[in-house]
């Protein structure tokens, strides 16, 4: 078989750490599946992830047969059949929007360009860097001639955390969960949905409606607990923990890239990609939303019911959406 190449960018970075290790010994593309790595940095990271290269030699992966580390995205992308890019500018202090998304762009609208003049016929894109929903927006834009629906934002995290606490809530194995969703953006305004999900089979509002003691007690519940608990728990990780998620993320990472490429059967997971217009969200964004893939492409789950309260959560994310978009094209990015 032969090697599928990965390009990671933000590799020296503690996201990166805990994600090289994993694609190199199969959780993503499978046990038996030979890897290629390359690993983007900028010229203050190349250090770090040559560290991480050091380990990776030393952790004599049978499937990983090369490891590339580069500054520039031309070699980096080279050739790549899965880029994941995590590699961002973030917020620094007294930064304002505009100014987060114009140094975004100056990161993410050069990799979209590079990706779009040398990666494989069948690259397929997921974007990690926040302000993630519209860093994929400025790479797809930069890339004409590899179709949008090639590349995602990441909200795998986001759904993960949503199964957890309610499996935590419901005392009830995480197994035992399907059809959670996330819409929206990548932030504080995204919609966590469970009211198309089930728990062995039975309808997760009946479920929680018992437990918690009837039906308002667990309309409140998720509205005051569920929702804002889920949407802020990356603020919760750095307050515990004193930096932000990584583990977890690159494990959400490595579950995006397994189920879009090994297909997710009849269940369906959360992605954010590029908007037709499905449940009214103007196309052309990236918005999360129920996803099932085919094994070659996500696509969005339609014909769900959204009832008043989440239609207004989902008008809100996407109005977030919207109002990036707009500050990018006010910058001539997009
Ligand atoms: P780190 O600061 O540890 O690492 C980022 C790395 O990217 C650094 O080594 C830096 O040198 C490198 N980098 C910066 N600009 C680059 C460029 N132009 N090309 C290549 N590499 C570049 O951050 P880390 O904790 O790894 O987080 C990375 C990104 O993931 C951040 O933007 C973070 O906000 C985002 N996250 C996204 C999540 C999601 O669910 N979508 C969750 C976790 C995380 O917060």
């Amino acid at each position: 078989m032969d090697a599928t190449t990965v390009t990671v960018t933000g590799a020296g970075g503690q996201i990166g750490y805990a994600l090289l290790f994993r694609i190199a010994a199969g959780a993503m593309l499978g046990p038996d599946h030979p890897v290629r790595l390359r690993l983007l940095e900028i010229p203050q990271g190349l250090k770090s992830a040559e560290g991480a290269a050091l380990e990776l030699q030393d952790c004599a992966f049978p499937l990983l047969t090369d490891v590339e580390i580069t500054d520039d995205p031309r070699v980096a992308f080279d050739g790549a059949n899965i880029a994941m890019l995590v590699g961002a500018r973030p917020r620094g202090a007294g930064m304002e929007r505009a100014d987060l998304l114009a140094a975004n762009a100056g990161i993410f609208g050069p990799q979209g360009a590079a990706l779009n003049e040398v990666a494989a016929a069948d690259i397929r894109v997921v974007v990690v860097g926040n302000p993630a929903n519209t860093n994929a927006l400025i790479a797809a834009a930069a890339a004409p001639d590899i179709p949008g629906e090639r590349f995602a934002a990441l909200t795998r995290l986001d759904h993960d955390r949503a199964l957890a606490q309610l499996a935590a809530a419901l005392e009830a194995p995480v197994a035992s969960l399907r059809g959670v969703a996330i819409w929206g953006n990548h932030s504080a305004t995204q919609f966590p949905d469970v009211a198309h999900a089930s728990v062995e089979g039975r309808p997760v509002l009946d479920a929680l409606a018992e437990k918690l003691g009837g039906a308002d007690a667990a309309a409140s519940w998720l509205d005051d607990v569920f929702v804002p608990r889920v949407a802020g728990r990356g603020a919760e990780i750095i307050s515990v923990r004193g930096s932000s998620s990584a583990a977890s993320a690159a494990n959400a990472a490595i579950s995006h890239v397994h189920d879009l490429v090994h297909g997710t059967a009849n269940e369906w997971t959360s992605a954010a990609v590029l908007s037709h217009g499905e449940y009214g969200v103007p196309a052309g964004l990236y918005s999360s939303a129920p996803v099932t893939s085919d094994g070659t492409a996500f696509r969005v789950v339609e014909g769900l019911d959204l009832d008043a309260r989440g239609r207004a959560r989902l008008d809100v994310s996407v109005a977030e959406l919207v109002a990036e978009r707009d500050a990018v094209r006010a910058l001539g990015v997009i």
